[in-house]
């Protein structure tokens, strides 16, 4: 199935991958590199090196694993993700498992065109590998009452230690409209700057939807439940006042405790600047139409 979109941002625009990996250094580094020259912060870049991909791959949220950022690049690797399968029901056709590698084997991965920004106070530009959720959705045969899709991630006390602690509702779940999901920039990534996605980024696959917050990209999908409701969200759940269903970038729209008017880029030399952040995470032109009409201040 050929992809519906053609991308803006070339390999050129891409978040180095050095600077991807080294995320705390890069964040350390950009508090410490005010007043540093922009030589100065390009050799700093330079001198990061990679050095195990299981060790550097540092800095990022998935709970499960434990809340300090860190958590997840120490503790994930015991996440067990072959073999694997994803359970599709609700109002579909064809409800069922379906093993990875038989969606794997149906599904046209793209490699690295998925080149997308995310945000969350920090930006970079990731090329992910993946395939549109419509083509998944597809194999199993959306009903015409449907009206949302439900996400689940995996719960496996034995190999993840987090879950120990009720810090979020387990499994952490989430939800799209299903003209979200359906929508061509809303992908199941496979792979992360041309390998396999590491288990700490949600291996085996995970949702990418580049004009909302982060956490709505839920991690290590096991079920995709097509419904006429709005599902439940972790993050919603857990604090409805902060966050809500949408969660689409949006600058005007304050979190109640910080402004999201602006980010900061990771890599680049540029990253100890701060940049106004782009209605839509800078997709309006593909997205806005989807919320015409809506009260985004209400709907956030
Ligand atoms: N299952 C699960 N998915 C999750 C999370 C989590 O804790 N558990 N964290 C979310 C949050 S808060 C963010 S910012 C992104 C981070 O994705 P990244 O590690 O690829 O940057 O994953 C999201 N998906
Ligand atoms: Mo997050």
């Amino acid at each position: 199935m050929a992809h519906r979109w053609i991308n803006t941002l070339s390999d050129t625009d891409v978040t180095p991958e050095v600077a991807f990996l080294n995320r705390r250094q890069m964040i350390a580094g950009a508090a410490a590199g005010v007043g540093l020259s922009l030589m100065a912060q390009r050799a700093r870049a330079e001198t990061l090196e990679p050095n195990n991909w299981d060790d550097i791959t540092t800095y990022n949220n998935y709970y499960e694993f434990g809340t300090d950022k860190g958590d997840p690049a120490r503790n994930a690797r015991t996440l067990t993700t072959k073999p694997w399968s994803v359970t599709i029901d609700g109002l579909v056709d064809r409800p069922g498992d379906y093993a990875f590698d038989e969606i794997m084997a149906k599904m046209t991965i793209e490699e690295r065109l998925y080149r997308f920004r995310c945000v969350e106070a920090w930006s970079m530009v990731v090329p992910w590998n993946g395939f549109e959720l419509a083509d998944l959705l597809e194999l199993a045969g959306v009903q015409s009452g449907a009206k949302y899709v439900a996400f689940e991630t995996v719960l496996r006390p034995d190999e993840m230690p987090g879950v120990r602690y009720p810090v979020l509702d387990w499994p952490y779940v989430e939800g799209l409209r299903l003209d979200e999901a359906l929508h061509p920039l809303t992908i199941m990534a496979t792979g992360i700057y041309g390998r396999d996605i590491p288990n700490q980024n949600g291996a085996p696959l995970r949702l990418v939807v580049p004009w909302k917050y982060g956490f709505k990209s839920i991690k290590s999908v096991v079920r995709i439940t097509l419904t006429d409701k709005e599902p439940p969200t972790s993050w919603n759940k857990a604090n409805a006042g902060e966050y809500g269903f949408y969660s689409n970038v949006n600058p005007e729209v304050s979190h109640p405790r910080w402004s999201q008017a602006t980010e900061r880029q990771i890599g680049g030399g540029l990253f100890s600047s701060r940049v106004p952040t782009l209605m839509f995470n800078g997709y309006g032109d593909e997205v806005a139409g989807l919320y015409a009409g809506m009260d985004l201040k209400k709907n956030f």
